[in-house]
């Protein structure tokens, strides 16, 4: 009888060169394995560097430059209608938001220059355009959600105020009244045509636990950035502090 017909040709191994093979995959795999191990190892000794193990630092610098170098600050991020806005509006995160607040006290000290503090109202800031946004506002934790908020870009703010040398500066730094919670941002960012200074949600005042009286929208950016009740605002050509940076986050965190 003669052997089935098959379009394939078929090989035949022998069991000596499957014995070689087998054991070839095998310590190559327990070579990857030390590998991947002795990595870890390494990457967990080396001292930490701005909240982060060094290596893993670097490389969230990294992704930084690339970030910063590929961001378009005419690229708008997509809007939807009012209609698609949460009514509920979830709240994540209290830092800074413990003591209470009172509008009639309540200033926003933007710092020219050392020295030279402009001690501003939120009726100084409400007589301003004022624009509509509702975006997918992202937090880096996982959710998402689509919101509806209200307020002064940040860059027609600064033109108002002749911030003109100070928008050629690096960095942006907001903290909150009593400094506990504060986040730096990078210029290109925070002149991004839908960063707002923001003061209401839903078409009302923000609720006090969504940073009453003013905070920050900017959505090119995770809401970690979005710092809610703001203080002070001042500029920088170094990086200013940062409070999830500190804890090993990526500074940037563009998306
Ligand atoms: N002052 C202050 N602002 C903050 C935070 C915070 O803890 N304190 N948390 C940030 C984080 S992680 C997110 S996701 C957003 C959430 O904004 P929301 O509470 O209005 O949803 O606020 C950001 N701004
Ligand atoms: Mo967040």
């Amino acid at each position: 009888m003669s052997e089935p017909s098959s379009s394939f040709p078929q090989q035949t191994v022998s069991d000596k060169t499957l014995r070689r093979k087998t054991l070839f995959a095998f310590v190559f795999f327990i070579v990857f394995l030390a590998g991947a191990w002795a990595t870890f190892k390494w990457v967990n000794r080396q001292p930490k560097e701005g909240g982060a193990l060094k290596p893993l630092r670097k490389t969230l610098n990294a992704n930084e430059r690339l970030f910063s170098a590929m961001f378009d600050a005419n690229k708008l991020v997509k809007e939807y209608p009012v209609s698609a806005a949460a009514k509920r509006v979830r709240v994540n995160g209290m830092d800074g938001l413990r003591d209470s607040v009172n509008e009639e006290t309540w200033r926003l000290h933007v710092v020219r220059s050392s020295g030279d503090t402009l001690h501003l109202t939120i009726n100084d800031i409400k007589k301003l355009p004022k624009k509509d946004l509702v975006f997918d506002f992202k937090c880096i934790e996982g959710w998402d959600q689509v919101t509806h908020w209200a307020g002064v870009p940040l860059k027609t703010f600064m033109q108002y105020y002749h911030l003109n040398g100070q928008s050629k500066m690096k960095y942006v730094g907001l903290q909150t009244p009593d400094k506990k919670y504060y986040v730096g941002i990078d210029m290109p960012s925070a002149l991004h045509a839908q960063t707002l200074l923001c003061y209401e949600m839903n078409g009302k005042p923000l609720p006090a636990n969504q940073g009453f009286p003013l905070r920050l929208i900017i959505p090119v950016k995770y809401g970690i950035k979005h710092l809610k009740r703001i203080g002070t605002m001042f500029f920088s050509n170094d990086k200013p502090a940062d409070f999830w940076a500190e804890r090993g986050y990526d500074y940037y965190a563009g998306h």
